[in-house]
């Protein structure tokens, strides 16, 4: 599958990664908008939220625990950070496999564009 995070999950394109495990990595974004700003992905290739089914409910969990643990590791759980799941087209997702991009590490701003 032509898909640059399965690239990244299988080590054929290099990346910081910051965490691993059976199911879920992260990794720092090659093209950062924050101080601190990675993305925890599935190992398993979902597009989007979009298209998880009830199977998917405790890897769902699993992600978000690992933004937990991550986010107080690196020291930006106590001012705040944000969570961000582009879907689709509109939505200005540009990688079709499912990602939490997390940032912080500076005041973010509200409305995004
Ligand atoms: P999105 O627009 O929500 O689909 O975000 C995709 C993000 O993925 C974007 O912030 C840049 C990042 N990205 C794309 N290609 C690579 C890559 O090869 N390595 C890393 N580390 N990040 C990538």
């Amino acid at each position: 599958m032509d898909c640059v995070f399965c690239k990244i999950i299988d080590g054929e394109i290099p990346s910081k990664i910051i965490y691993e495990d059976e199911d879920v990595i992260a990794f720092d974004d090659v093209d950062p908008q924050a101080p601190i700003h990675f993305l925890v992905i599935p190992k398993k290739h979902i597009k989007s939220l979009d298209e998880l089914s009830e199977s998917d409910s405790s890897l769902i969990g699993k992600i978000f625990l690992t933004i937990k643990m991550i986010a107080r590791e690196k020291g930006i759980a106590e001012n705040g950070y944000r969570v961000v799941h582009n879907i689709g087209e509109d939505g200005g997702q540009s990688v079709a496999h499912m990602h939490f991009h997390v940032l912080g590490g500076r005041s973010l701003q509200w409305p995004p564009g």
